[in-house]
């Protein structure tokens, strides 16, 4: 009988899932945020084969290199930022993630987001528990029907936050590194400039990258409305948080709408806690059962898959597929 690869897990996996995992492969569980390498004897890193792990999980040279058998790494997320890209493909080890899935509920969020700014609701829901309402009305808000959005990054997510922007009756605008053919008819394409200075929403929807890390800063907030609001359901570190909080503060831009912080979970003592005209969420796009659940379906199987030999489907650097393969089949 053949060994069964052995697999680090460290995202939660339900119970059904989790007998598809044993029925090809020896599971090793490690708390979620913490290291393999902490949590593991070294005696054990020699033997892992593969990894399903959650954004928290950092996937460096360092650990790739003290696990040398690894062909694997199955994100249970779509982004992933926490896994050193350049290193995984010199060592050929097969990274996937989990696209699509989860498209809707980050698009829900980025919209629910813009609607708590603009209309105020977070402190319109303490304005009715206090019972300040009797003593008079509610300032008035913001509409957002007929203001424009636009959309940084027009991949999936993109696609759905302006498919829905549209039906609030939203002009919607975009910039990507090349306009997407599959926004025509959906939203136009416009520089990235004009993208800051048009908009009356701005919402980011790139990953994080060595070149997109803090790329929205001081000179795109001095580019902005001082009506706008900027929302971000992408990675925190793509935004310049010391610049946000200047601008906010003095008036540059109106408000934000942020699930994604630079550091998380955000620390209580950020001065973004006490601002009246920003609502925070912690890191939900995806949080809800459905989605959740199709995500971990889909980084489970993407690692069995893989594990069996069969092409997985949502592989981040396909290039590496044919070889971790021949590397398990060895
Ligand atoms: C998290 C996300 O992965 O998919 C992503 O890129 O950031 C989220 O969905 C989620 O918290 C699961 O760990």
């Amino acid at each position: 009988m053949t060994k069964k690869p052995c697999i680090i897990v460290t995202a939660p996996v339900p119970p059904d899932l989790r007998q598809l995992l044993d029925a090809s492969c020896e599971t090793v569980d490690v708390p979620t945020g913490k290291s393999p390498l902490e949590a593991l004897p070294q005696s054990q890193w020699g033997a892992i084969d593969g990894m399903v792990c959650t954004v928290k999980t950092r996937v460096d040279a360092a650990l790739l290199d003290a696990l040398p058998a690894l062909k694997v790494v199955s994100n249970f997320a779509v982004g992933f930022d926490n896994v050193d890209m350049d290193a995984a493909n010199a060592r050929k080890v097969l990274v996937c993630n989990t696209p699509g899935v989860l498209d809707g509920a980050v698009a829900d969020l980025t919209i629910g987001l813009m609607l708590c700014v603009a209309r105020n609701l977070v402190a319109g829901d303490a304005f009715v528990r206090s019972g300040d309402w009797t003593k008079g009305a509610f300032p008035l808000a913001t509409d957002i029907r007929g203001k424009t959005l636009g959309l940084l990054g027009m991949g999936r997510i993109g696609r759905v936050v302006a498919r829905t922007a549209r039906a609030f009756d939203m002009d919607v605008i975009y910039h990507n590194r090349k306009p997407d053919p599959e926004a025509e008819g959906l939203a136009r394409y416009v520089s990235r400039d004009a993208l800051f200075s048009e908009s009356d929403v701005v919402s980011v929807h790139i990953p994080l990258t060595a070149e997109t890390r803090q790329s929205v800063g001081a000179r795109e907030f001095g580019l902005m409305k001082k009506s706008a609001i900027l929302l971000n359901t992408a990675r925190g570190a793509v935004v310049d948080e010391e610049a946000l909080i200047a601008a906010l503060k003095d008036g540059t831009i109106a408000g934000a709408g942020l699930d994604v912080m630079t550091t998380e979970p955000l620390p209580p003592t950020s001065p973004l806690v006490q601002m009246p005209n920003v609502v925070l969420q912690a890191h939900i796009g995806s949080a809800t059962v459905e989605t959740r659940r199709a995500m971990i379906d889909l980084a489970v199987r993407n690692l069995v898959d893989s594990m069996t030999g069969k092409q997985p489907k949502a592989m981040v650097n396909a290039q590496a597929w044919p070889l971790a393969r021949q590397a398990k089949a060895a």
